[in-house]
């Protein structure tokens, strides 16, 4: 592999860390003409963006991608981001975690899939820019994110390693604190590791107020071993996450989460066989359980509007994949699939008669099958072309709920109960996918990439069996409440992509063009549903709509003056129905960064200023408030001691948004506790004031 020295000493440093388990991953895919460009926490292959958790005090791993051109969060609480790509969010798109598609227990995605693993034991978060390969996920209609943990590194030699990392930090805007360890010891076969992270913090504040409630909990363990034989040819590791999460606020959602827990397994192997074939396979088995009320940080709700939600999601899921060299390049062949099996109650341990089985016994099946090649057609002619055939088969138990006056016989509760348990629940979806993407090297640095796509997705299991109306929505958090509708069908996707690729030395440019269409997108429209309306006049029923979203991303940095760099980034989508005139809902507005480094070995001191366009393209169903525009400047300094004895030490100060800026924050959902400090009800959140930030970390 070729690595670009944009800085020495900085380069170098973050290589050694990250190098052994990550490049080469991030860059498996691509024929590696383009150097793998490292940036202060961040690493370019042509195509995809990884980012490394590095500067500032952050917690969730979600947070990580405000630095991927295209990318954002949908931020319900501090420890609930929801992943959003080019303006696609939650089930459309595909996020990975070592493996397993983690799913969210909560109806509400308050434990979302980059929650379950926080920031700061997270390895590299990588996005592929784009069109995701068919290989990359069983449903990743809206893209493809890969989170990668720590996972410890064999000996190179017969000497015995012990490796490990620390890191710690404080946020002065929610007196908020992160620790973390992680140990690894292993020879040249045998590696085992074991890691552990608690993060605690208040609710934050800001200019004209005090962001209620956004206090939250977080306590993560981590244990492996992996294996290896001499030749390396064979590998094998099991991994298990469990996270503990305790109450968190998350206050654009009816209630806030009381407590997160379970466990995440994978176990995988991969191997060279016959010294030509690559075999890979993937299991993972999760067992997570939640709860959630909306009276422990809501103030005083009366006893007859309070309600508590337990909620699990149970299952596994594999993958396995056969890489076999074919003409000029390789043809991966794969089968994959997960089972997961959800369930909700709604109660008021105040009022025990009260009950609603909100989903019960929900079953959401995936089988995958999959063909890719990737290779050469010429000289600097690079292609890829994949197929999938996604078999989705999804059922739901019987439902009822009881306790409250619509729930009376003959009352529109009752007659809703009725008609979903007399309804045809069990579903069978068959989805077909083709990416087709050519990559053109016009030199050694730089590249021309095209790429069309078709992708489909299942509708969610909220979206098919939400069966009385309620804000279970996996987080829109848009206040409205949604019935579901068994007789959806799958959204397909036709995309098309133009991306350009320059990678010199001292210099990187890679915009994005892009433009896609959505036939039967499934979003909320007025219900003609006269039990739901009756019980709430303004429910919205998930439909079949059509959709499109087009726009333009770019990553760009110069190098200058030996050790001084800048860099840009830049993001731009815009959504809209194309069946009725209007917007679609929680779209990111324009956004942009630009940061002035000076940048050496040991020191890395500089500025950013973050700059957020209003967002008045907002859509007319649910009522979308629009948010008005902001810059916020930051402060940011890094030193890395040049000592002999503490090598691997790095110290870092910042202050984020500066001047303490006051200003809210489109994608996180217009507030629902009534003690939050500056917010009224239905009011955007905001984001945090002004930040000092302390980290310390030591890697060995
Ligand atoms: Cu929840």
């Amino acid at each position: 592999m070729k690595q670009i020295d944009l800085k020495t000493g900085t380069a170098c440093l973050i290589a050694a860390i990250i190098l052994p388990v990550n490049a080469a991953d991030l860059a498996d895919s691509e024929k590696e003409i383009l150097p793998t460009m490292f940036i202060e926490g961040e690493i370019l292959t042509p195509g995809t963006v990884g980012v490394k958790p590095d500067m500032g005090g952050i917690g969730d791993a979600a947070v990580l991608l405000h630095q991927v051109p295209g990318a954002n969060v949908n931020a319900n609480g501090p420890l609930s981001g929801i992943a959003q790509y080019r303006g696609l969010f939650g089930d459309r798109v595909n996020v990975s975690s070592d493996g397993t598609n983690y799913k969210s227990a909560c109806a509400n995605a308050m434990d979302a899939p980059l929650s379950h693993v926080p920031a700061v034991l997270t390895e590299t978060l990588s996005v592929k820019r784009g069109i995701a390969s068919v290989s990359s996920g069983i449903e990743t209609l809206g893209g493809s994110i890969v989170q990668q943990t720590r996972r410890g590194e064999f000996a190179e030699d017969d000497d015995i390693l012990f490796s490990g990392r620390t890191a710690n930090g404080y946020n002065s805007v929610n007196t908020g604190y992160y620790v973390s360890l992680f140990a690894n010891i292993a020879n040249q076969n045998h590696k085992i590791r074991g890691g552990g992270s608690r993060e605690a913090g208040e609710s934050y504040s800001w200019r004209d107020g005090v962001n209620r409630d956004t206090s939250y909990e977080r306590n993560v363990g981590t244990v492996g071993y992996g294996f290896q034989t001499d030749d390396q040819d064979h590998e094998f590791d099991i991994n298990y996450n469990y996270n503990d999460t305790h109450m968190s606020g998350t206050p654009s959602l009816p209630m806030d989460i009381v407590y997160s827990r379970g466990g995440v397994t994978n176990a995988e192997y991969s191997g060279v066989i016959a010294d030509k074939y690559g075999l890979d396979v993937q299991f993972s088995y999760q067992d997570v359980e939640h709860q959630m009320n909306n009276y422990s940080l809501r103030g005083n709700i009366p006893n007859p509007r309070r309600r508590q939600s337990d909620n699990t999601a149970e299952g596994f899921g594999y993958k396995a994949t056969f890489d076999i060299p074919l003409f000029d390049g390789n043809l991966l062949l794969g089968v994959d699939g997960d089972n997961i099996e959800h369930n909700a109650v709604i109660t008021n341990p105040f009022n025990k008669p009260f009950i609603i089985n909100n989903f019960n016994d929900v079953t959401r099946d995936r089988y995958g099958f999959f063909a890719e090649w990737k290779g050469d057609l010429a000289q600097d002619w690079n292609f890829e072309l994949g197929t999938r055939l996604n078999w989705v088969r999804m059922n739901a138990g019987t439902v009822s709920a009881a306790g409250a006056p619509p729930f009376a016989p003959g009352k529109p509760g009752s007659k809703l109960a009725a008609d979903f348990n007399a309804s045809e629940r069990l579903k069978n979806d068959v989805n077909f996918d083709v990416v087709g993407v050519v990559t053109h090297y016009l030199s050694s640095d730089m590249a021309v990439e095209l790429g069309f796509g078709r992708k489909t997705r299942s509708p969610s299991y909220q979206e098919r069996y939400l069966w009385m109306p309620l804000n279970a929505t996996g987080g829109l958090a848009d206040g409205r409440n949604y019935i579901g509708n068994v007789d959806l069908i799958p959204e397909t996707s036709y995309q098309a992509e133009i991306g350009f690729d320059w990678q010199a030395e001292s210099v990187y440019v890679t915009p994005r063009v892009f433009y896609r269409y959505v036939q039967d997108y499934i979003q909320g429209t007025p219900t003609q549903n006269q039990a739901a309306l009756a019980i709430d006049p303004n429910t919205l029923e998930y439909t079949n709509v059509d959709a499109n979203l087009y726009g333009v991303d770019l990553d760009a940095g110069y190098r200058f003056l030996e050790d001084w760099r800048v860099d840009f980034r830049l993001s731009y989508v815009r959504g809209r129905r194309v069946d009725v005139s209007d917007n679609l809902y929680r779209i990111a507005p324009l956004n942009g960064q630009i940061g002035l480094f000076y940048d050496t070995e040991e020191w890395l001191v500089g500025t950013e200023v973050v700059g957020y366009d209003k967002q008045t393209k907002t859509s007319e169903y649910n009522d979308e408030v629009p948010t008005a525009g902001y810059v916020t400047w930051n402060l940011r300094m890094q030193y890395r001691p040049e000592y002999k004895y503490v090598n691997g030490l790095q110290v870092g100060f910042g202050i984020e948004n500066l001047l303490d800026k006051g200003y809210r924050v489109h994608l996180s959902g217009l507030n629902r506790n009534p003690t939050n400090d500056g917010t009224e009800i239905g009011e955007h959140l905001p984001g945090p004031g002004r930040n000092f930030y302390a980290t310390l970390s030591y890697d060995w």
